[in-house]
């Protein structure tokens, strides 16, 4: 049901500077930048492995657009730092109730939209051992939302 770490989400203050930060210390390239205002992000998509054709790995960098957002929340409390891990799977929809069925509550009760088209829900960090864990389906793969 899930093939590979999709991305790492780090919180960052400043994303200029953490982009600099990973590309002059471990040579990641960006992939991608965009704006995501429903999750209240201007995040980096830097490419750790693979190609962008739904197998690949990232480091996703955060930066806060808004001070109620999730990132925003989380700096304030914990300063920078990694915010989640994300595991990819062909079927997000599947993968979510597949997971609730074990008793996980599933924060998207229907998939949003994430990073380069992609479809994702989140898990709530306190049934996942303090981990806010991210399920992703790439663009172009799997079934389609209803
Ligand atoms: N990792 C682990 N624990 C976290 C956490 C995180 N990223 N964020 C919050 N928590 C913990 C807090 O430490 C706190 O624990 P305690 O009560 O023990 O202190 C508890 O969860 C509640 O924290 P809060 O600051 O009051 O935050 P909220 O309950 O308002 O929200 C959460 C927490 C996970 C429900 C919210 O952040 C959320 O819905 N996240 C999903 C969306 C998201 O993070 N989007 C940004 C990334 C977008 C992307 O990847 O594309
Ligand atoms: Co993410």
């Amino acid at each position: 049901m899930f093939t590979r770490i999709d991305h790492v989400g780090i919180a960052c203050r400043d994303l200029d500077a953490a982009v600099a930060f990973y590309r002059s210390t471990y040579g990641f390239e960006v992939a991608h930048e965009e704006v995501n205002e429903e999750q209240g992000v201007r995040e980096a998509m830097l490419r750790v492995s693979g190609t962008d054709d739904g197998g690949a790995s990232y480091l996703q960098l955060l930066e806060p657009v808004r001070d109620d957002s999730p990132v925003a929340k989380f700096l304030d409390r914990h300063g920078e730092g990694v915010h989640h891990v994300a595991f990819g799977t062909g079927d997000v929809a599947g993968a979510s109730a597949a997971v609730a069925g074990r008793g996980v509550r599933v924060l998207d009760a229907e998939p949003r939209p994430g990073s380069m088209g992609s479809r994702i829900a989140f898990l709530h960090p306190k049934d996942c051992g303090g981990v806010l864990t991210e399920l992703v389906q790439a663009a172009g793969s799997g079934p389609d939302p209803e």
